[in-house]
């Protein structure tokens, strides 16, 4: 039985937006999202991540509760308004404490610290410069990059620039259900994109100028598909779809992002599909995106469709019977075969190790009449995602990590705190912890490197 490489990274995954709260304490400058959840019916129940799940203040008892459930990384986001309250210029420094003193705390406790520069709370103060729109926002990512390298980059190995950027660029800029709240023409929004990718290009010379032994990735959002069958013809159909323009959410096209990022260009068929609209790439423009990197990290949440070979061959979708997958609560089909064409693919085209750096289940896990919050749906979910996860690592395929979204329940960006996703329950009025089951399950996962994997979890019931 095909066992995880022995270093492999297990963990877990978090944002600062969604759990810090703090939002108005030490100096900590406003983001779009403190100021987008102000907006009325922009979040579910009026919520917003002003108190969360206050980790501000609680960090200690909460890394103290990943220790104890043999955590080996943890990746969390810097909020950029926190250590530079205008984006640029004077540094936050008891923002920049807390950065600090987190990142030792975890490295005590032997968890290694995974930091993401960009978890989507862009400075207010940028935003009315321009935000990504703004021929200057690569430079201004690239300060506030070299800042937080320059301060963590000692201690902080792993470094990712952006989180989906896809996620980003629609929500926040043409459907306008994220901050900032936008809703942009085409022409626009692919500017934005192509800001994003500059100042990606522009972080990771940052990174490798002040941190020597760093490894580097970004983390895409996008599509990819399941083979109809295991008839190569319609495994090919699905791979090249997954691969091409999507022409339904064009923006959250693998190659949209990852051609320019690995390859230095867009791809043609996205570039006719814009056609006028396809953002003016300036001379120079594609080496500074294209730099060279260390892992492909990818957040895998389900595949939409299957996807089979039609008369000739071409892509075609399968209708989705009722009741097609199981869903989570947010919807989403219950698809881990997914995961493992998803590593294979990304790996046979662009040659990088992978590393999943969310993935997670979304469900009302409550507190049941014994006081514990069972969630069998949870276990079932994660682990059928690492099974399929070591299917590929069976094949050959380096699957380096695993990073579970996510730690404790927190705030759900527009749909507020209503869907749970934690392995650790958050009651949102003491701000208690309470782990789950999925967490006691999980830390044996950690500390057995996978080989608990082999047993059935619901064996006593
Ligand atoms: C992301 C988001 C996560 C969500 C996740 C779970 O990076 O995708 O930050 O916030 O919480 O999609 O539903």
């Amino acid at each position: 039985m095909t066992s995880f490489p022995r270093d492999f990274i297990w963990g877990f995954a978090a944002a600062a937006y969604q759990i810090e709260g703090a939002a108005y304490e030490d100096g900590k400058g406003l983001n779009t999202w403190d100021v987008f959840c102000k907006k009325q019916d922009a979040i579910d129940g009026g919520h917003s991540g002003d108190i969360a799940c206050d980790h501000y203040h609680r960090w200690r008892e909460d890394l103290d509760l990943m220790q104890k459930l043999n955590t080996k990384a943890y990746r969390l986001s810097i909020n950029w308004a926190r250590v530079l309250p205008d984006g640029e210029g004077k540094v936050n420094e008891k923002g920049m404490a807390f950065y600090e003193t987190l990142v030792d705390a975890l490295l005590e406790r032997g968890i290694t610290p995974m930091v993401s520069l960009f978890h989507w709370d862009y400075p207010f103060a940028l935003y009315c410069r321009g935000g990504w729109l703004s021929p200057d926002s690569p430079e201004w990512f690239a300060k506030y990059a070299a800042l937080v390298v320059k301060r963590l980059g000692d201690r902080v190995k792993l470094w990712l620039t952006h989180n989906e950027p896809s996620c980003v660029t629609h929500m926040g800029h043409v459907n306008g259900t994220h901050a900032p709240g936008l809703q942009l023409s085409r022409m626009e929004y692919l500017r934005v994109a192509h800001n994003i990718l500059l100042s990606h290009g522009r972080a990771v010379q940052e990174i490798r100028t002040h941190c020597k032994d760093s490894r580097i990735g970004i983390v895409p959002a996008a599509c990819s598909y399941i083979p109809a069958s295991s008839k190569p013809e319609d495994i090919e159909a699905a791979r090249s779809y997954t691969f091409s323009v999507q022409e339904h959410a064009p923006i959250f096209s693998y190659t949209w992002w990852l051609d320019p990022v690995y390859r230095g260009h867009y791809p043609e068929d996205a570039l006719r599909f814009f056609g006028k609209d396809a953002p003016k790439v300036a001379p120079g423009d594609m080496e500074t995106i294209c730099q060279p990197l260390d892992f492909h990290a990818d957040n895998y949440y389900f595949s939409e469709y299957r996807i089979g070979a039609g008369p000739d061959g071409e892509p075609v979708k399968m209708p989705r019977v009722p009741g097609y997958a199981q869903t989570t609560q947010c919807d989403f089909p219950i698809t881990p075969e997914g995961l493992y064409w998803r590593c294979k693919w990304i790996y046979e085209r662009y040659g990088l190790p992978v590393i999943i750096t969310e993935n997670g289940h979304q469900n009302n896990d409550l507190i049941m009449g014994d006081g514990k919050v069972h969630d069998p749906a949870r276990i079932d979910y994660t682990r059928n995602h690492l099974l399929m996860m070591r299917r590929a690592i069976s094949e050959g395929i380096p699957v380096i990590g695993y990073l579970h979204w996510t730690f404790m329940d927190n705030f759900e960006w527009a749909l507020g705190y209503k869907i749970r996703v934690g392995m650790v329950y958050t009651n949102y009025e003491t701000l208690e912890r309470i782990p789950k089951d999925s967490a006691r399950w999980y830390a044996r996962v950690m500390e057995t490197n996978g080989a608990s994997l082999d047993e059935n979890p619901f064996a006593n019931d």
